[in-house]
């Protein structure tokens, strides 16, 4: 049912698992700063300190890929580690030394790394130049990218330059909930997500021009997006402009147009990098009147199907056929990519729950939803990556939302890794599908 060479895997990334966030020469990120500056940023004034303190633990993490079977695991580089004041001026060697040891232990267990360069977790040097605001961030990421390539590329194959701009745009930019914490409704979000693009294609061409006849990978950046069924058609540039002009603005001075540098930033990805959650019903209207904001830009209310359960946090409702629907969306509007399933999960809250029945039917349902969309609609799927393969620092809700395959119990300090009940679903569903396939 599955190609024999389906990717099965599990993701994680730096600043929720790793903790040692100032070991050996790190560099402060966004998020450290976000976390330890104010109170009442994140449930329960939580940080990602110590979190799974996978910085020490990574063999336990091996352990546990190991016990899934897993064929792939997806990690992402904390760039402050690795540069600690973002850029290539000062090397942190010793951040080199952990993620060798990372990818050289998952290669000699047979598994084979993906790894994103950017998971929202900016050098705080880099916000104090601006950040993804300033235009001058592409070039700073692009070299970045550069060293990681030059570094680990001859064994790391499957790149991801940014984890979901839109949730980095949006979330960090517009409502201020995610680092670095602004506010600023209807400008900062497009100007961030402009410059994420515009450093997503830098990283794109050097590694194609450079790097990618010897070393032979692909690189894409993964994308977000719920199973939005509309009722009209929505086009992001004309909306914009249209309530640009009603509020006196500029349009493309909130949105800027690529126009100039378009053959440079279309066709940069060399497969579909997807994370999909969550579906939901759009109905028109949803606009805040003459506020400016990307709610009142975009005009449209998303509702949920009240036959849609609810899991763990209020924004999640499971939704499988929603993956497939998406899948066949991708397949027909994009021209047939090959597309990886980098990011699906579902989240418990509340007491423990070890033997995760709802969650185990979840990843049963979910992935024979993958099934049918490679066999009946002919979707060319290469992989799916479960988040996540440990419970971890789950952003602004801190611990207290759990997506892990492996529970962590982080009041012990060895921060002990126990396999959920789902863990042990997910092991069977991907040596049964071995098995077939
Ligand atoms: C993704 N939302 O983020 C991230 O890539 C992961 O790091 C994260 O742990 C995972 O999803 C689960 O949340 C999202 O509010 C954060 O809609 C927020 C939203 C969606 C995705």
């Amino acid at each position: 049912m599955f190609p024999c060479d389906f990717a099965w895997g599990a993701g994680t990334a730096a600043y929720q698992i790793e903790g040692g966030w100032q070991a050996d020469g790190k560099g402060p990120s966004i998020w450290d700063t976000f976390c330890h500056e104010k109170k009442g940023r994140v449930f329960g004034d939580q940080n990602g300190d110590v979190s799974c303190n996978s910085y020490e633990l990574w063999e336990k993490d091996l352990e546990c890929i190991q016990q899934l079977g897993l064929t792939h695991y997806r990690l992402s580089l904390s760039w402050a580690r690795l540069l600690p004041d973002g850029t290539t001026r000062h090397v942190n060697q010793k951040g080199v030394q952990y993620y060798n040891k990372v990818i050289d232990g998952l290669l000699a267990c047979n598994v084979s790394p993906m790894v994103t360069l950017y998971h929202f977790d900016l050098p705080q040097a880099l916000q104090d130049q601006g950040g993804w605001k300033s235009p001058g961030i592409a070039t700073l990421f692009d070299s970045y990218a550069k060293f990681c390539f030059q570094t680990f590329g001859d064994r790391v194959k499957l790149w991801l330059t940014i984890n979901e701009p839109y949730v980095c745009a949006k979330l960090g930019h517009e409502d201020g909930i995610h680092a670095p914490g602004l506010k600023e409704p209807g400008i900062a979000a497009y100007l961030a997500g402009h410059n994420m693009l515009r450093a997503h294609a830098m990283a794109w061409h050097s590694y194609n021009s450079t790097y990618r006849a010897t070393q032979k990978g692909a690189v894409s950046l993964a994308i977000n997006s719920d199973w939005l069924e509309p009722s009209r058609a929505e086009i992001m540039r004309s909306a914009i402009d249209a309530q640009s002009k009603k509020l006196g603005y500029n349009g493309s001075s909130r949105l800027p147009s690529f126009s100039k540098e378009e053959p440079a930033i279309l066709g940069t990805a060399d497969f579909f990098a997807l994370n999909y959650y969550t579906s939901r019903k759009v109905e028109p209207g949803g606009g805040c009147g003459k506020a400016l904001s990307m709610k009142t830009d975009r005009d449209a209310a998303e509702v949920l199907d009240p036959s849609w359960p609810i899991c763990g946090v209020s924004w999640l409702a499971v939704v499988p056929y929603g993956l497939r629907k998406l899948l066949k969306y991708i397949k027909y509007t994009c021209n047939n990519p090959a597309v990886y399933i980098t990011e699906n999960g579902f989240s418990q809250v509340g007491p423990l729950q070890i033997e995760d029945v709802q969650r185990s039917e979840f990843y049963k349902d979910t992935v024979l939803e993958v099934a049918k969309a490679i066999q009946e609609d002919g979707v060319n799927v290469r992989g799916y990556f479960a988040w996540s393969l440990l419970d971890n620092f789950e952003w602004a809700d801190g611990f207290s939302v759990r997506f892990g395959l492996f529970h962590v119990d982080f009041a012990d300090a060895n921060r002990r890794r126990r396999m959920y009940h789902s863990g042990r679903e997910y092991a069977k569903l991907i040596s049964e599908y071995k098995t077939l396939s």
